[in-house]
């Protein structure tokens, strides 16, 4: 963690936050429980979303320091921005965020644009919740049961539950010590993993019915459109974890989820398993992320834009 970075924010009184569009469980979690830490240490702090909370996360302390930039707000010392790889991904905040003198960028996505005026990227850190974790550490800030759930949200979301190949010794580590605060993790697991909707269930059936398989059923895509998400009653937030589905299947290496933003935007998230650097395919996009996930916003129609990350994906899996 960069010295600089730990002294302006043990300095500074006011700080406010800002996690990515679209925010998951590491942008939300990592946040939350940054902002709780800094709120014990007596400082002024707000957390600035761009939507609502997913409603999956909405139990998780320290929710009521976050709500939405209004230019009337009081410009803080520092803004942080965390788990964002690009200005892009500060969505309509992207000028509420420069306004603070000291801007710091805290990520782990190796396509991160070191947009801030301090920026921390570390693309080993399979979170950014680890990072928050070790930048509490260096602040000598308590980590308590609440701060815990929330770093462990983080943690465990953005490795799949411990699964994903970004996990490492160090994440168990983090893990084990977060568990030593007495959080309850068959609940909390309960609430981020084993719990769905109806209406995202019929989500996940429309977009079984729509996958298609491409190059020897080693590229799995899904189109949804704006259609698809009215007639089954989903939510945006509903499309989270749908790309996962096809690269499940046996065989697959990448699988390519385009969801259809508006008339003009496609947003494409892409996973994949064992070899195919997807951050690359995003990065040429505009978008970025990690090799095993990805994401990238293209301007098109729905059945363009499939094509399009067809044609790209099967070159690269020649
Ligand atoms: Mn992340």
């Amino acid at each position: 963690m960069d010295r600089e970075i730990v002294k302006l924010i043990a300095q500074a009184g006011g700080i406010a936050i800002f996690p990515h569009v679209s925010a998951d469980g590491d942008a939300i979690g990592s946040s939350l429980a940054l902002a709780l830490a800094l709120k014990n240490a007596g400082k002024k702090v707000i957390v600035y979303l761009e939507e609502n909370i997913p409603t999956v996360y909405r139990f998780l302390p320290g929710t009521e320091l976050a709500c939405f930039y209004d230019t009337q707000d009081e410009v803080m010392d520092i803004n942080i921005a965390l788990d964002t790889g690009d200005v892009g991904r500060l969505g309509t905040r992207g000028d509420a965020f420069f306004e603070a003198p000291c801007t710091i960028n805290i990520d782990h996505h190796v396509t991160n644009t070191k947009f801030a005026l301090l920026n921390f990227v570390d693309d080993m850190s399979a979170s950014t919740g680890e990072i928050v974790y070790t930048l509490l550490k260096k602040l000598k800030l308590g980590i308590d049961r609440d701060i815990a759930a929330c770093l462990y949200t983080a943690v465990s979301t953005d490795t799949g539950g411990f699964k994903y190949s970004n996990t490492t010794s160090e994440t168990h580590r983090i893990a084990s010590e977060l568990l030593a605060t007495g959080i309850d993790i068959g609940e909390l697991s309960q609430r981020i993993f084993d719990n769905t909707t109806y209406t995202k269930l019929k989500l996940t059936q429309k977009a079984i019915e729509l996958l298609e398989l491409h190059e020897n059923a080693k590229l799995a895509a899904v189109a949804i459109s704006q259609a698809d998400l009215q007639a089954t009653g989903a939510k945006d937030e509903d499309c989270d974890g749908i790309v996962n589905i096809g690269r499940s299947i046996e065989g697959v290496e990448v699988s390519v989820l385009v969801k259809e933003k508006n008339a003009e935007e496609v947003r494409v998230n892409l996973r994949s398993k064992t070899h195919v650097d997807v951050s690359e395919v995003a990065a040429a996009f505009g978008g970025g992320g990690h090799k095993r996930a990805a994401g990238c916003t293209v301007k098109g129609s729905l059945q363009e834009v499939k094509e399009q990350m067809i044609n790209v994906l099967k070159e690269k899996l020649q």
